[in-house]
């Protein structure tokens, strides 16, 4: 697009429109509208040929694992989006920011500000000019050391947006700690961070117990609060298989989505061409928002009663008592628990009818090898730590965790999300490996807690936070009470974004500024030694190594690596054990101090990310070793029914906010919501229509949502087209980051502060 304008988008009236299977034709027409919108030119099409294959580039949209015999075709529609939208042909010079000044663009949205295409120097902040001004990176670098010398560590914090490879991310965690700080969140503390503590709490692990071989042996999957269609396409290839083999699945989603519905592969002859496609879910458990803990409660009590009939009949029972009596804790008390819970009650807050979890129950009872997959819609609530727990419960109950074809398997987001966790991104000290740091490089990290992201914001809002250092990312638009964040930011003292398109976050400035543009993973990365490699981490704790072969956007363009290395250098004291430069040089020299440092998981790794498929750095529980306070399993007991922990009131409503079709989290491809029929707009609230006629709302009528937490902050969002959808009463949905203005920072997971982006209390303002 011309760089002189936000493109306006044609914000009439959304339609809507029902479409055909998740996959198919659809997903073809879409990819080739990505490709012609994207600008990204011919050249782009051999990436997408090399992409997720041993040798080739390691897709940078979500975290789905990389076979080690991939197909012809191994990307997704999605996957496919986010690559041409990093090789696009489109530019944002130092010419763009001379002719807008930052107020003026400050409104544009992300999609208008993303469209102006990849940045190409690095920028400086001009206050006189209100301008971002060219500057070389020997400047960018001296300035920001200087302002980092000045401020004090803790009051500086580093976010990793869960991009960044493995090697720029071990360097990042690094610097930080060296520093003086621990003040390392993570994009994971908006996501699955709930994982990582209600899993190692339960389980000894933070991450997923599967491999990819166990989607091949399972009988049925319960699919709790994940969108495959668009969140996880490639997924669906596992998924229609396992239906073919007899495999059950069971959802539990507020929304019918398409993805869990029906699927048509791409990649068959018979399906594309027959108009064929697999039904994917069996069983569809329509719960409401925060439902999931009273229905998988539900479900539990049923296959107890199932049990105990059995064993009234002369059965062995349904139980894997072995198992129970070997490896698990508080068994005892969560039957108490669950005998207690009385079906009035699992029915109202879940929002199922007793008959519909029983047959849950029953599929779970009557399969052998059973595997609880899950995403956002159990993580991101108040009590997501206890909905995980709940649903661990019920896979111990008949010992599926640590066997073939059985398992816990959180769908993780970013692709090197949890990489970025393993390699020491955390603002855990206890998570940090402190020792390996002090024989390695012979400084004594901090050993005080750092911010989570939720911490780091109350810092904010507070003003007690002066520094920030963003490693991907666009934190302003991503987090909970996005206006009283964004009008808080301007405060800081200093502000750097490495990046590769602008955003929102980055027309914050604060006083001293910073846009440091960086390489995209398809980009050819060449440094002294010559060119570079960088490995990541999947879902399946899989790590697979990643080149990238495509000339860069830009000659004025540095790596990841070299970014951190260079504000590292300019930060620190000199040190003969900190060799920045030679790191940056080569780094395969970063593997071997990651190998060093987790010689258990990482052992020589420069040879085995090679390896097709990659090669797996292990998992306990896996193995069934619970590394659990109580070195076994553990069951745990809500506190709530609620997930959300919200008390129902009239004209209170449990906002979702979810992503579209047509978007990577704030990075907006376009106004299409494919699956969900839903095109043109994303000022859309989807509501059930029976309560759209309780409250003589017309289809497209445009209202106000209002907070309703009750706690004294107002917030607003205009201008929402209504849309009529299948959901359940009392609940509504649209699209992050719209509606992040509604989001309080107060509620969040209570175990590992994880947003609670799923039950977001609301009015409806017609
Ligand atoms: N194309 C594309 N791919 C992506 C992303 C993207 O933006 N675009 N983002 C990446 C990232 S960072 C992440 S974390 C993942 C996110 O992938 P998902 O975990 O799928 O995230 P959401 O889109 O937020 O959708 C959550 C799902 O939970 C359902 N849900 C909402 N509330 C509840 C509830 O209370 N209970 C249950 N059972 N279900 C509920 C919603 O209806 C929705 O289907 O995807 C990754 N992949
Ligand atoms: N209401 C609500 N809020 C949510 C969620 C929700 O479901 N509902 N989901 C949450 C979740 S799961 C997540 S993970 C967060 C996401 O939060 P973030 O990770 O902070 O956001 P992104 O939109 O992924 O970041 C996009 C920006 O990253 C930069 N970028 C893109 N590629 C690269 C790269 O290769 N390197 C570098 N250095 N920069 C790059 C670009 O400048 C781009 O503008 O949002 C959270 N916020
Ligand atoms: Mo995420």
């Amino acid at each position: 697009m011309a760089d002189d304008q936000p493109a306006e988008a044609a914000l009439t009236a959304p339609t809507v429109a029902y479409s055909g299977p998740v996959g198919g034709w659809g997903s073809v027409r879409g990819m080739i509208g990505t490709l012609r919108s994207s600008g990204a030119g011919a050249g782009a099409l051999a990436t997408l040929a090399d992409l997720n294959k041993p040798g080739g580039t390691m897709c940078t949209s979500c975290a789905w694992t990389k076979v080690p015999n991939p197909g012809l075709v191994e990307f997704c529609e999605n996957g496919a989006k986010a690559t041409l939208w990093d090789l696009t042909g489109d530019r944002c010079t130092p010419d763009f920011f001379a002719k807008h000044p930052v107020s003026e663009i400050a409104d544009w949205s992300d999609y208008d500000l993303e469209r102006v295409g990849r940045l190409t120097h690095p920028m400086r902040y001009d206050a006189a000019s209100d301008r971002y001004v060219e500057t070389g990176w020997g400047e960018a670098f001296a300035a920001i050391g200087a302002e980092l010398r000045r401020l004090e560590p803790k009051s500086t914090t580093f976010y990793a947006s869960g991009k960044a490879a493995l090697e720029a991310s071990y360097l990042y965690a690094l610097f930080a700690r060296v520093y003086g700080h621990n003040n390392l969140p993570d994009s994971s503390n908006m996501c699955h961070e709930t994982t990582s503590v209600a899993l190692k709490t339960v389980l000894g692990t933070p991450v997923g117990t599967c491999t990819f071989d166990d989607l091949a042996h399972c009988d049925a999957i319960f699919y709790v609060g994940q969108n495959p269609g668009t969140n996880s396409p490639r997924i669906l290839h596992p998924l229609k298989d396992a239906v073919d083999r007899g495999c059950r699945i069971v959802a539990f989603n507020p929304l019918k989505e398409k993805g869990l519905i029906a699927f048509a592969d791409p990649q068959s002859p018979a399906d594309m061409l027959l108009g064929r496609s697999t039904p994917i879910a069996s069983h569809y458990v329509q719960v409401r928002p925060g439902g999931d803990i009273a229905a998988l409660t539900g479900v539990a009590k049923h296959v107890l009663a199932l049990d105990a009939e059995d064993r009234s009949r002369g059965g062995a029972g349904l139980l894997d008592r072995a198992f129970l009596d070997e490896h698990c804790h508080g068994l005892a008390d969560w039957l108490r628990f669950v005998e207690q819970s009385d079906w009035a009650d699992i029915e109202r807050q879940s929002g199922v009818g007793r008959a519909e979890l029983e047959t849950a129950g029953a599929i779970y009872a009557a399969s052998e090898r059973v595997i609880g997959i899950y995403g956002m819609g159990l993580t991101q609530h108040v009590h997501g730590s206890q909905a995980i727990g709940a649903l661990v419960n019920l896979l111990l109950l008949r010992g599926n965790v640590g066997r073939k074809g059985a398992g816990c398997q959180p769908i993780r987001g970013h692709s090197n999300v949890q990489g970025q966790r393993t390699v020491g991104v955390t603002e855990k000290p206890e998570l940090a490996p402190n020792e390996k740091y002090r024989e390695l490089f012979g400084f004594e990290p901090p050993m005080d807690k750092g911010h989570n992201t939720v911490e780091f914001l109350e810092a904010l809002l507070a003003g007690e936070a002066r520094g920030f250092i963003g490693l991907g990312g666009n934190l302003v638009r991503a987090v909970p009470d996005q206006d009283r964040v964004a009008k808080a930011w301007r405060g800081l003292d200093l502000t750097v974004h490495v990046a590769t398109r602008l955003n929102r976050t980055h027309l914050l400035p604060g006083r001293s500024s910073w846009l440091l543009p960086c390489l995209v993973r398809a980009e050819e990365d060449v440094q002294a030694s010559g060119p570079q490699q960088v490995s990541m981490e999947d879902s399946f704790s899989h790590i697979h190594g990643s080149i990238g072969r495509r000339a860069p956007a830009s000659p004025n363009l540095r790596s990841e690596v070299a970014i951190v290395a260079g504000l590292a250098k300019a930060a620190l004291e000199p040190s003969d054990r900190l060799r920045w430069d030679a790191w940056m040089a080569d780094y395969s020299l970063i593997r071997e101090l990651i190998a060093h440092t987790w010689p258990d998981q990482f052992a020589d790794m420069n040879r085995r990310i090679n390896e097709p498929g990659g090669f797996y750095r292990g998992n306990s529980a896996h193995d069934r070793i619970w590394k659990t306070e109580s070195g076994k399993a553990q069951f745990t007991l809500p506190t709530s029914l609620d997930s959300a922990d919200l008390a129902d009131r009239p004209g209170r409503f449990r906002l979702i906010t979810l992503r579209s079709n047509d978007q990577f989290n704030t990075t907006v491809y376009g106004m299409s919501d494919r699956l969900r029929g839903i095109e043109g707009d994303r000022m859309i609230v989807m509501m059930a229509p029976a309560d759209m006629a309780a409250m003589g709302i017309e289809k497209g009528q445009r209202v106000t949502l209002v907070g309703d937490a009750a706690d004294g902050i107002a917030r607003m969002v205009e201008g929402l087209a209504v849309i009529p959808y299948d959901l359940p009463r009392g609940a509504l949905a649209g699209y992050f980051p719209e509606l992040n203005p509604l989001s309080p920072l107060s509620r969040h997971d209570l175990a590992s502060g994880t947003p609670a982006a799923k039950a977001i209390p609301v009015r409806i303002l017609a």
